[in-house]
């Protein structure tokens, strides 16, 4: 007898490997990191900063191995500001970052907390250091929000995830320059009922690009008596129209399983927002928020997850129950 499921991402012994008592400057957490892989292979992690008064902004720190000896830098990187962008008065959360080699600039889109809640904001660098700042492409209540790296038949596509309560799903929609959006399309719904992935579903990191198309990470919120549950689960979208969902898995691959991912501002949250590949193209380290309190990392396969989702996933038409 063997009650074991399968580890697809393994965690580093150092986890977590950043939280605010690594931070230059008083801060209560740093979570949910945007992450990337510099030209000269240093991993980047823009990291989400709650201050103490409650609301975000955004700091880098960077990394030769993706795993210790952090530089982060003395001040916040990015902040929210609320004169010029109105949407960004409670701060900015949650980004994730996309490098688009049409451009040469890194998209950065992430969460303007807004008044009337979370919209989905956008903002372009080459550096991050300065950046060009677009503001709310999406309007409340919206977040949950990745670009592709590339145009899909002349246009970009944005994956987000609009409220519409009490469910929230998966959407793509599309621009001719990253300001007017439209065409909006369904990508994949949140299941009913007991299911892990019921009722609420978003996008995690951006989409992995591979040869059976894009990988997507997503979590579920699971509501309970005791709170809700973060947990991953895997689907597959059509390379060429992604929009269209292959397969969606059964199982959530990754939840809350150690301490600090169970106990934090937010108890049973891991919440990842990036990820990068390794020099071999497979080896992804994934980043993620660890109970809204600090920043834990895994380490997994993508073709791993690709094996993992062909036996553990199902077209959705069949899961969809
Ligand atoms: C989600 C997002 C994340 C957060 C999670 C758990 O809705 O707001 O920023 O980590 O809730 O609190």
């Amino acid at each position: 007898m063997n009650n074991q499921h399968q580890e697809l991402f393994h965690r580093h012994k150092l986890n977590p490997i950043l939280s605010a008592a690594n931070w230059p400057y008083p801060v209560n957490s740093v979570f949910n990191p945007g992450a990337t892989r510099l030209a000269d292979g240093t991993t980047l992690l823009l990291c989400r900063v709650e201050d103490r008064r409650g609301h975000s902004h955004f700091t880098v720190a960077r990394s030769d191995n993706g795993i210790d000896h952090w530089r982060i830098e003395s001040e916040p990187t990015l902040l929210a500001d609320p004169k010029n962008f109105p949407e960004e008065i409670w701060g900015i959360e949650d980004p994730r970052i996309t490098y688009v080699p049409e451009l040469k600039k890194y998209v950065v889109v992430y969460t303007a907390f807004s008044r009337d809640g979370p919209g989905v904001a956008l903002a372009l660098t080459e550096d991050f250091k300065t950046f060009e700042r677009y503001g709310v492409i999406m309007a409340p209540e919206d977040k949950d929000a990745a670009l592709l790296p590339f145009r899909i038949d002349g246009q970009w596509a944005l994956i987000h995830r609009p409220v519409s309560a009490p469910r929230a799903h998966m959407w793509m929609s599309f621009s001719p320059d990253l300001r007017h959006w439209g065409n909006h399309k369904l990508m994949m719904e949140a299941r009913r009922g007991s299911w892990w992935d019921a009722n609420k579903i978003g996008l995690s990191p951006p989409p992995i690009e591979t040869a059976q198309g894009w990988l997507v990470i997503y979590h579920g919120v699971r509501q309970t008596a005791a709170g809700s549950i973060y947990r991953l689960g895997l689907a597959l979208f059509d390379l060429h129209a992604p929009e269209r969902c292959i397969k969606r898995s059964n199982e959530w691959m990754f939840g809350p399983q150690e301490l600090f991912e169970q106990r934090g501002d937010v108890d049973n949250v891991v919440f990842p927002c990036g990820y990068t590949i390794g020099a071999d193209g497979d080896t992804v380290h994934l980043y993620y928020g660890a109970a809204d309190t600090s920043i834990g990392m895994a380490t997994g396969s993508v073709r791993a997850m690709l094996d993992w989702l062909e036996h553990n996933g199902d077209p959705v038409e069949v899961i969809l129950n």
